[in-house]
């Protein structure tokens, strides 16, 4: 079982899908987002979703009927998760789980970049009660802040954590995996990497 999720922000179709074929056998899923989405169409979504578990992160933040109508189209297209916005609050969050069906609904908790310190930490204790009272799957939680990621951990009850920020951003993959992350996502550190395999298979063991 790996707990290494990739982020496949690639523009280019068929280098994304040679990459994913490349590194699968590491892989715990695929995390596909607005780069890929806007060059190759959502039909990627519905490729790689035969492939391997897809997340489509959207990062969804509206009004509870345009959330609706998002996370149906991720739905339709195959992936088995879809990551939110939390800060927009419980109504769309409702909208994005009683949406989702299956899918497992992921709620950003704190990001990982340093921005995230001016307007989002100060609220990620509310977003995480939020998600958890309105039943969300998981969280997104930073590996570039391994203390936060172990305060998130322990307010997060049985919510699963995923972790983005690991390499180019300076997290480390053991650091969050015992700091509470279930699962790590990278992207530019398999992706730019001369040999993606091999680089998703150091973080794969890395992170047993
Ligand atoms: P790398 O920095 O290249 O490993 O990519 C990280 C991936 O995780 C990108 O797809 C980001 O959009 C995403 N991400 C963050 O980096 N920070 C966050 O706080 C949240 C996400 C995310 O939701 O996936």
């Amino acid at each position: 079982m790996s707990s290494v999720i990739l982020a496949l922000d690639i523009a280019d179709k068929r280098r994304a899908l040679e990459i994913v074929e490349e590194t699968k056998e590491y892989l715990h899923a695929v995390k596909i987002g607005w780069p890929v989405v806007l060059s190759a169409g959502m039909e990627i979504v519905d490729e790689v979703a035969k492939i391997t578990e897809v997340i489509c992160d959207f990062k969804v933040a509206d009004i509870p009927n345009t959330t609706r109508l998002i996370v149906e189209q991720a739905r339709r297209h195959g992936a088995s998760g879809i990551i939110v916005h939390g800060f927009v609050g419980h109504d769309s969050l409702r909208a994005a789980i009683d949406a989702a069906g299956d899918m497992k609904v992921y709620v950003v908790a704190e990001m990982s970049h340093p921005g995230a310190l001016d307007f989002m930490q100060p609220h990620t204790e509310g977003i995480i009660e939020m998600a958890k009272k309105e039943g969300a799957y998981g969280l997104i939680a930073p590996a570039t802040r391994p203390e936060r990621l172990r305060r998130i951990r322990e307010l997060a009850g049985s919510m699963e954590i995923l972790a983005p920020g690991v390499g180019v951003q300076g997290g480390k993959a053991r650091e969050a995996i015992e700091n509470g992350a279930d699962y790590i996502i990278v992207g530019r550190s398999i992706y730019n990497s001369e040999n993606p395999r091999e680089a998703a298979k150091r973080l794969y063991q890395e992170t047993l």
